[in-house]
């Protein structure tokens, strides 16, 4: 049995990533295996973690081939340390205005801190030193960025962005980044290639989950991910600047590479392909490149890893990371911020991932009401990337029960009327379902649907009534017969 986790410990270890280690010891979640090999065997551990709904925090040391405490942590966001309640109360847990500290908290500079505990530059510069393991068998290359922040500044602001997007190892001085075109760190690295310039950039593979969630979340342009992740923890994130970029990071990251991404246009490498969440190999082809100029890491540094796994397995269906969690929370958010009324719900369904399919439960208020949550989980900030199905609900569904989701879409939806189906929709490279000729010309769209499975509006009273014993008079009837009827005490 693991112990639970006070609210004060959670909150330190949102913001430390040691201090997270140390939780997940305490209460019996942490497994730290020694001696394995990077080479698809700490794949192989990491897939069969996945086989329990909230898996154990894994702790790679004594990696074959590295020094000994050069090490990798995984299922760290996953884990019971950051599973706060059940069901929905998961989702709520994550919204914005839910929270006791939501407000961003702009991060601060100082001089230093643990990060620069080594400073490697020149000649010193080899990514090959640190553990990079190949997750899959399938994978072009060693991915050291699944769980990392990939952090641009802004040329004509003081936006300074960090998203997690997929890095891998190419020689001593060259990673390999795959960022999907409309990223924000797209945009920004097109601004210093329209001038002429290469683009300066760090990349942090190891780092405070807070940190972590901030970058894997869709927060709007302009939004700083460090100032999202101060909010959540309550305190400003401290920063300290590269050497040689001025690019920010935080000064408790574990391993930060510094360097400029040339245009394309200059320079790339064949990147991927690489086993992605949707459960296939998808995305490669030439991309640009992060030209190392200088490392920075801690003592026995900590690498954080998500690798990506099939989104059958019962340690992702909140999402590798919990970020399904996460886009559920900001769908809710969009949604009342969009003016949508009476939302009781929202969850992505097992199978899905965090984005393929969407559940939003509705306390039907007035007609066309489930259109409109319809037609904005498709369309809002949270959502329109690479989704696939929005199925609209009555508030009386359990939608944390995908029985009870395909009890009201096999109940109370009809295909013909009920239904919308739209295309042109924003989609990526990852997306198994992007027609080869798309895919070839980069044009990625797919087409989406909307089922309306919610009572018709008009007739709603009408509707059949459900065949149920009422919750209470269950209860009652249980506590009545537990210990008389074997059944009652499973
Ligand atoms: C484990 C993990 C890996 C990801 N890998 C990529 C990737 O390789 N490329 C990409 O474009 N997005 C990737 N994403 C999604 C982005 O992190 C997400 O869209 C985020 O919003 C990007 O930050 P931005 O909104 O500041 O651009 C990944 C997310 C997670 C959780
Ligand atoms: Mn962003």
């Amino acid at each position: 049995m693991s112990k639970t986790v006070d609210e004060a410990s959670r909150q330190a270890a949102l913001g430390d990533i040691r201090k997270a280690l140390e939780v997940a010891a305490e209460i019996g979640e942490l497994d730290i295996i020694e001696g394995a090999d990077p080479h698809l065997e700490m794949g192989a551990l990491y897939e069969l973690s996945l086989r329990k709904p909230t898996p154990p925090v894994l702790l790679f040391r004594k990696i074959k081939g590295f020094p000994e405490d050069y090490r990798i942590a995984v299922n760290v966001r996953a884990s019971k340390v950051f599973a706060a309640g059940i069901g929905l109360d998961l989702v709520r847990n994550f919204r914005k205005g839910k929270r006791k500290s939501s407000e961003p908290i702009a991060p601060v500079q100082v001089a230093s801190g643990p990060v620069m505990e080594n400073v490697l530059l020149d000649n010193e510069v080899n990514v090959l030193k640190f553990p990079a393991p190949k997750w899959n068998a399938g994978d072009g290359g060693q991915y050291i960025g699944t769980e990392c922040m990939v952090i641009a500044k802004d040329p004509d602001s003081d936006w300074v962005n960090a998203g997690t997007y997929r890095v891998s190892v190419r020689d001593e001085r060259t990673l390999s980044v795959f960022i999907e075109p409309g990223k924000h760190v797209d945009l920004i690295r097109k601004k210093y290639w329209a001038r002429g310039e290469h683009c300066p950039m760090v990349i942090s593979v190891g780092q405070a989950p807070a940190l972590g969630a901030a970058a894997a979340q869709t927060l709007p342009e302009n939004v700083t991910e460090f100032a999202s992740a101060g909010g959540r923890i309550g305190r400003a994130i401290e920063l300290v600047k590269g050497r040689l970029t001025g690019v920010p990071f935080p000064n408790d990251c574990e391993i930060v590479y510094e360097g400029f991404m040339p245009p394309p246009e200059e320079v790339t490498m064949q990147e991927g392909p690489f086993g992605e969440w949707p459960g296939y190999y998808t995305s490669s082809g030439p991309e640009p490149v992060l030209q190392v100029k200088a490392i920075y890491h801690r003592n026995d540094p900590i690498m954080t890893a998500s690798p990506p796994a099939r989104p059958t397995f019962p340690g992702t269906y909140f999402g590798t990371s919990g970020s399904a969690l996460l886009r559920a929370a900001s769908l809710w958010d969009d949604l009342e911020a969009a003016g949508v009324p009476g939302v009781k719900g929202v969850w992505k369904m097992p199978g899905g991932g965090s984005r393929f399919i969407n559940v939003i439960a509705i306390e039907q208020m007035h007609q066309g009401h489930a259109k409109m949550a319809g037609l904005v989980a498709l369309g809002c900030g949270s959502s329109a990337y690479l989704g696939r199905i929005v199925i609209i609900v009555d508030d009386d569904i359990d939608i944390t029960n995908p029985a009870e989701v395909m009890w009201a879409v096999g109940t109370r939806w009809d295909p013909k009327t009920a239904t919308d189906i739209i295309d042109g929709m924003w989609t990526g490279h990852i997306d198994p379902m992007l027609l080869p000729e798309r895919r070839a010309r980069h044009e990625l769209a797919n087409s989406r649907i909307i089922i309306y499975a919610v009572r018709p509006f008009a007739w709603k009273e009408s509707f059949p009534k459900v065949n149920r014993v009422p919750p209470d008079y269950s209860a009652e009837i249980a506590a009545k017969w537990a210990g008389k009827v074997s059944f009652l005490n499973e």
